[in-house]
């Protein structure tokens, strides 16, 4: 007999209903927690259903916001990043921002370009960043160029075309530690072959460039010695058998030529023949003054290039802040210009002089500045010949 048992037959009749009326308490208990936990699950999943809708609302509303801030991106690239930081669509590090514009579908290129070629802290990090994504191990000088180039769209200006380039140059060199004894022959070489591009594929450039002109116009640039001549030739091959493809956002080179101006702004402009002050907008951009009637006018209403010209204040009467643009070298004979008849036909300049009124001193002297950089300016020359100087003196040095 168990202990069990033993306590149990010691139970009067009493003891024994009350014990019964315990345990049919404990049974109502346990189906009453039962059917809670019924109720609890069923709330529960309610809940998850809320949830999960919000959620999607949430999705729903993040992605329209991702999106709205591609779009603002795409319009003005500085704006369109401080939207997505702002909405915490991006983490703010250079390499969140950098992995979004490297893998990002859907990006004008240009403005890839144009937030990368920035000199801000964040820029310049997101640069390197940018520059680090690209994997260049095991590729020639050419494929790396084609790899980078395709990426975004170089600006026209030369401080940031030398930032990019020379980022491009530092990463070439680290991936490919043998290849040159400088970033700086690296950099220079780059552009060498940019330029082999040009010169072998634009239908413009009737003299091109041959291969022992290449080789000779590299001579002595890996720290005085010579890159080996089968290097050179393989990418002269690599780039006369294909042009490099460079992203064409809007396919519309001119377009493009707009969106990146030296300085841009109203102005008045004096007429050729009949002298009528008109109010036109101005883009400087490669060398060339454009004007349009207005801001929103896809095509100039004149194009002046500013070659062998020069620029210089002049006082007209009751236009005190005006310009002048004149030909140093031959006064009295028409400006090379075209410009657009109101029939649409286009037709040589007439002016001898152009003169342009701007609405203050400082506007005025801003223009005068911007025109003459403008006119100097080549920047791919300049940029290459300081690149060449600085690998002579440091080799002069070394030499000492
Ligand atoms: C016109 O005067 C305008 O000033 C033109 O400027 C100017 O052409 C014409 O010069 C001048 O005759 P009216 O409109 O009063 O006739 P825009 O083309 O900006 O309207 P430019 O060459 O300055 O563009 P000529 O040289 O085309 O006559």
């Amino acid at each position: 007999m168990t202990d069990c048992q033993m306590v149990l037959s010691d139970f009067t009749a009493d003891e024994k209903m009350e014990l019964e009326s315990i345990r049919m308490y404990k049974k109502e208990l346990l189906d009453d927690i039962q059917k809670l936990k019924l109720q609890i699950d069923s709330v529960m999943a309610e809940v998850l259903r809320f949830e999960s809708a919000e959620d999607e609302e949430s999705r729903t509303m993040g992605r329209k916001q991702f999106y709205n801030g591609k779009k603002k991106f795409n319009m003005d690239p500085k704006k369109g990043i401080k939207y997505l930081l702002d909405n915490k669509l991006l983490d703010k590090n250079a390499q969140c921002i950098a992995e979004f514009l490297y893998k990002e579908e859907g990006l004008n290129k240009t403005a890839i370009g144009d937030f990368l070629g920035e000199r801000d802290e964040l820029h310049l990090q997101t640069l390197k960043a940018f520059v680090e994504l690209h994997e260049f191990s095991d590729l020639n000088l050419v494929q790396a160029l084609r790899q980078f180039l395709w990426s975004f769209r170089l600006p026209g200006e030369a401080q940031k075309i030398d930032r990019m380039m020379e980022a491009f140059a530092g990463r070439y060199c680290d991936c490919n530690v043998n290849v040159f004894q400088s970033t700086d022959t690296c950099y220079i070489l780059s552009f060498a072959i940019i330029m082999l591009n040009t010169s072998l594929h634009n239908p413009s450039v009737k003299d091109k460039t041959t291969l022992e002109r290449f080789v000779s116009m590299n001579r002595g640039i890996n720290n005085g010695e010579d890159l080996p001549r089968d290097l050179l030739s393989k990418l002269y091959d690599s780039i006369r058998n294909e042009p490099f493809k460079i992203p064409e956002d809007d396919g519309n080179d001119l377009t493009h030529t707009f969106f990146n101006p030296d300085r841009e702004g109203w102005l008045l402009k004096l007429g050729g023949r009949v002298k009528t002050w008109k109010r036109r907008w101005f883009i400087l951009t490669d060398s060339c003054l454009y004007y349009f009637e207005f801001t929103t006018d896809k095509e100039p209403r004149g194009i002046i290039p500013l070659e062998n010209l020069c620029v210089r204040e002049v006082p007209f009467p009751r236009k005190p802040y005006c310009l002048e643009l004149y030909n140093p070298n031959s006064r009295g004979q028409k400006i090379k210009a075209c410009k657009t008849e109101t029939d649409g036909r286009v037709v040589e300049g007439k002016h001898q002089s152009y003169a342009i009124c701007a609405s203050s001193a400082d506007e005025r002297d801003s223009w005068i500045a911007a025109i003459r950089a403008s006119i100097t300016k080549d920047p791919f020359y300049d940029l290459v010949s300081l690149r060449k100087k600085k690998l002579i003196t440091q080799n002069q040095n070394h030499q000492d």
